[in-house]
């Protein structure tokens, strides 16, 4: 790792306009994390990913393409001089991950002759387990540093720990904006209790002051999980992708689609995205593609949006960016994304 610099000499090297060290964190910032306001934790993690994968090393992928943006924002202005640090991570998350994601691999086989590999499942729960233990004591302690927290996976299990530790911190409660072409609502999908595919279904049951629950670009689900969704009642509002298009489509500018669902949203919020509910010419190889979904301009939008309405965004995360097969392409959407997303919480806490 380089050395850490202070916060107003990574400004100055980064005003520099010349190419960041190759070591460096994200944009290219040799930040001392003390003296970042905002702070991402990476979390490579995706054992329970059910068709494509390459995520785990999607926070390393990102890292490097961010090196790559220019770092003025039309929208949010200059998010990097508030200070943005990566930290280093959660340790031997790497060698968990694998062995996890081999008996995944074993008990999602079994499943698909009829068989159920019960070691295996425990096995995995387990690991699902302490990844959820790891995430939530280190965006704790860093809440309790007074920092604010970003999260970049991994598949969509990986916040569960961070929205335990803000249900924590915030017992008053607070709503989740969640972008996704998936609800994400199943019940322990093939046998993980920690599904990505169940990530909302764990929040809404095991943490009763989350809600209400936002769910935009949405375009793939089960009747299971959209009755679900309906139990819910007021804990949970969806803007499907298709929805947002009738909208539009009878008249409504897309200012009053977002206005609409801003609306929705309490005082506090949580924004979990998902990089699939985008269309998928932006994240070719993210793990479970679907047609249609928000271009980058809405999302940004969105976001610009969701800061000026006064709202205080409390936490993200970035999840199922891949970086299997052509993923230069993907982690430089992500870059681009994680960037904005820092933007809109910087903002929306007085930073920038
Ligand atoms: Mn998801």
């Amino acid at each position: 790792m380089p050395e850490h610099l202070p916060l107003a000499k990574v400004i100055a090297e980064l005003e520099t306009g010349l190419p960041p060290h190759p070591d460096s964190g994200f944009l290219g910032a040799r930040l001392d994390p003390q003296e970042a306001a905002l702070v991402l934790l990476p979390v490579g993690w995706e054992v329970t990913t059910s068709y494509g994968g390459g995520t785990a090393i999607a926070p390393e992928a990102i890292r490097t393409a961010s090196h790559q943006l220019d770092l003025e924002d039309e929208a949010f202005g200059n998010p990097y001089r508030a200070g943005i640090a990566l930290l280093p991570g959660i340790e031997t998350i790497e060698s968990r991950n694998e062995s996890a994601r081999a008996a995944a691999l074993r008990a999602i086989n079994a499943l698909e002759v009829g068989e159920r590999a019960e070691s295996e499942l425990e096995m995995v729960n387990q690991s699902c387990d302490w990844l959820n233990r790891q995430v939530y004591e280190q965006t704790k302690d860093e809440l309790g540093r007074g920092k604010l927290v970003g999260l970049v996976g991994g598949d969509h299990s990986v916040p569960f720990g961070f929205l335990q530790a803000l249900a924590e911190a915030h017992p008053e409660g607070f709503g989740v904006l969640h972008i996704d072409a998936h609800l994400d609502l199943r019940v322990a999908y093939e046998g993980f209790s920690w599904s990505h595919a169940s990530i909302f279904h764990n929040v809404m049951e095991r943490l009763d002051n989350v809600g209400p629950l936002v769910q935009i670009a949405i375009r793939d689900y089960s009747r299971a999980e959209r009755a679900y969704a309906s139990a819910l009642g007021e804990r949970n509002n969806i803007f499907s992708s298709y929805d947002l298009f009738r909208r539009k489509a009878s008249g409504d500018s897309f200012s009053q689609v977002v206005e609409a669902i801003i609306s929705s949203l309490p005082q506090q919020v949580y924004v979990s995205f998902d990089i699939d509910g985008l269309d998928p010419a932006c994240c070719p190889g993210t793990g479970t593609p679907v047609p249609g979904g928000l271009q980058f301009e809405e999302a940004a939008y969105l976001l610009e949006a969701l800061a000026a309405s006064g709202r205080q965004l409390i936490g993200f995360d970035l999840c199922e960016v891949s970086s299997a097969g052509d993923g230069e392409w993907d982690a430089n959407v992500g870059a681009r994304l994680l960037y904005k997303l820092c933007g809109a919480m910087l903002r929306s806490q007085g930073f920038c």
